[in-house]
């Protein structure tokens, strides 16, 4: 019991250690509206954990699993929503 407990919080805290975080500069987002089609574009991506947007800079962070999801996927979501990347 003890031992399936504390062997599931290792589990967890890996997790979170393995989890990268990718910076894009996204061009084109106008207003609030653009940052939520970005977030949810972004967060429809399989192993996204989460989604940072900054709508003055365009710089958005992006918490992701590199096991499930790749630095790929994300751009092209990114550019499948209608945004640009710069960089
Ligand atoms: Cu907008």
């Amino acid at each position: 019991m003890y031992v399936s407990i504390s062997s599931m919080c290792i589990y967890f805290d890996l997790r979170s250690i393995m989890m990268k975080t990718e910076f894009l500069k996204v061009t084109g987002m106008t207003c609030g509206g653009c940052v939520n089609s970005l977030t949810q574009a972004l967060k429809s991506v399989n192993g996204v954990d989460d989604v940072q947007v900054n709508l003055s800079t365009g710089d958005t962070q992006v918490q992701y699993d590199e096991n499930v999801a790749t630095s790929g996927q994300l751009r092209k979501a990114v550019e499948d929503a209608g945004y640009g990347l710069e960089g």
